[in-house]
């Protein structure tokens, strides 16, 4: 039996279902926060499954959680797949979940039909993702690809100022898995990821697979400004140092600045702070992020130029700062794997069609250490980052079956 023919949607399916009760909210979403109690459930809800189909199993130094089915041959490099499992606050049940679900299913799929690879074959959950709980996002895959140095996203805070090393420890003391000792990072020979498109192209196509050609470029910045507090009654407008009236200076020229530039551009600020926050003081400091994406490293150049040009211009009479807290060249993955997802996709009959990524995944990362790829599913008008995500089961399971063939291909190579 093909890997394929023993994937099983009514089993992928309830694996979501159990899953998306950890850190499930009302509106059916998840808030699954990055290292947070809801995270480290799921993680053990993967790892007790994983003992119980007698995988091997293991977390690195920044808590990646790794599940690896033996090959025939021990020290050949393994090929990998996966995704993560910490959500946005009002996060979707499908958005990383599905990729570390399908993974697992690939492996319980291999075992099921039997098949022997050369190669052992690891289905992966990566630390912080999302970045929205502690920056930068991608942040477990990045460690592995030696993108980022260990020690200093340790030390990352989140917005309520827990310091990431404390969090792990929380997160790992609970984790069944013996936590792996020495620097995070193995040697691979592929990687593929499967995820929800979380745009609308494939259901508007009624294409049943994405076979992704790479990711766009995504820099994200917090921008600070600081004034000086004083009473909102009887402090002069030609006295104020308002820090909230400099950030929205800045916001409203950067928005007028993005909006001219084609129409590829994504330029999205997500979180706004005011300190000291009382309607009757007037805000000392102000602070909000900027997320920037496009194909184009020289666009993203150009308005990462513009931003320093408007605080330049528009800070005064408050002080501005601007930290930049990501910056990920675009990704272009490997034409090899890009086809063989693809001629598995035809093999399998299903509808598929080549495109690039607008959100970023681990994939960008792992694509610097070997060949690398992504299978995308369609998600119900395209609805992400938002608890109204969602999938059929259908589709979740044809993602699995393109993967399961995908890895077991590459893993006999
Ligand atoms: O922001 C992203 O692109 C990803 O969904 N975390
Ligand atoms: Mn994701
Ligand atoms: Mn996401
Ligand atoms: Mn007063």
């Amino acid at each position: 039996m093909s890997g394929a023919k023993a994937v099983r949607e009514d089993r992928l399916w309830q694996r979501h279902a159990d899953m998306a009760r950890l850190g499930g909210t009302p509106k059916g979403g998840v808030n699954r926060q990055a290292l947070s109690d809801e995270d480290a459930a799921a993680r053990n809800l993967l790892a007790s499954w994983a003992k119980a189909r007698g995988f091997s199993m293991f977390t690195d130094a920044i808590g990646n959680l790794f599940v690896r089915r033996e090959g025939a041959d021990a020290n050949a490099l393994p090929v990998m797949s996966g995704s993560h499992m910490d959500s946005q606050p009002t996060g979707g049940r499908f958005d990383g979940m599905y990729g570390v679900l399908a993974a697992f299913e690939a492996l319980e799929a291999l075992e099921d039909a039997g098949v022997k690879t050369k190669r052992p074959v690891v289905a992966v959950a990566w630390t912080n993702e999302e970045g929205s709980r502690f920056q930068p996002g991608a942040m477990g895959s990045a460690v592995f690809a030696g993108y980022y140095k260990l020690d200093d996203m340790l030390l990352a805070k989140d917005w309520d100022g827990v310091v990431l090393k404390d969090a792990l420890a929380s997160t790992l003391e609970a984790a069944p898995a013996p936590l792996r000792d020495g620097k995070p990072g193995f040697a691979l020979d592929g990687y593929v990821e499967a995820h929800i498109e979380q745009g609308p192209r494939l259901e508007n196509e009624r294409k049943t697979i994405g076979v992704v050609t790479g990711i766009q470029g995504s820099r994200r910045y917090i921008v600070t400004t600081e004034g000086e507090e004083a009473h909102a009654g009887t402090t002069p407008r030609a006295a104020r140092k308002d820090a909230f009236a400099a950030a929205t200076r800045i916001a409203a020229a950067m928005y007028e600045a993005t909006a001219d530039a084609d129409d590829t551009l994504r330029f999205t600020i997500g979180r706004v702070e005011v300190q000291p926050g009382s309607p009757n003081t007037v805000p000392g400091k102000a602070s909000f992020t900027i997320d920037m994406r496009h194909p184009s490293n020289a666009v993203l150049e150009a308005h990462e130029a513009k931003l320093k040009d408007i605080v330049a211009k528009k800070a005064a009479p408050c002080a501005a700062a601007i930290e930049r807290v990501t910056n990920v060249a675009p990704t272009d993955f490997d034409p090899k794997v890009i086809d063989l997802v693809r001629a598995k996709a035809d093999a399998l009959k299903l509808t598929n069609m080549d495109m690039p990524s607008g959100a970023g995944h681990d994939a960008m990362h792992i694509a610097k250490l070997c060949p690398a790829g992504m299978i995308f599913v369609p998600c119900e008008r395209g609805i992400s980052h938002n608890e109204a995500e969602n999938a059929t089961p259908a589709d979740l399971a044809a993602g699995a079956r393109v993967l399961v063939e995908v890895l077991e291909e590459l893993a006999n190579r």
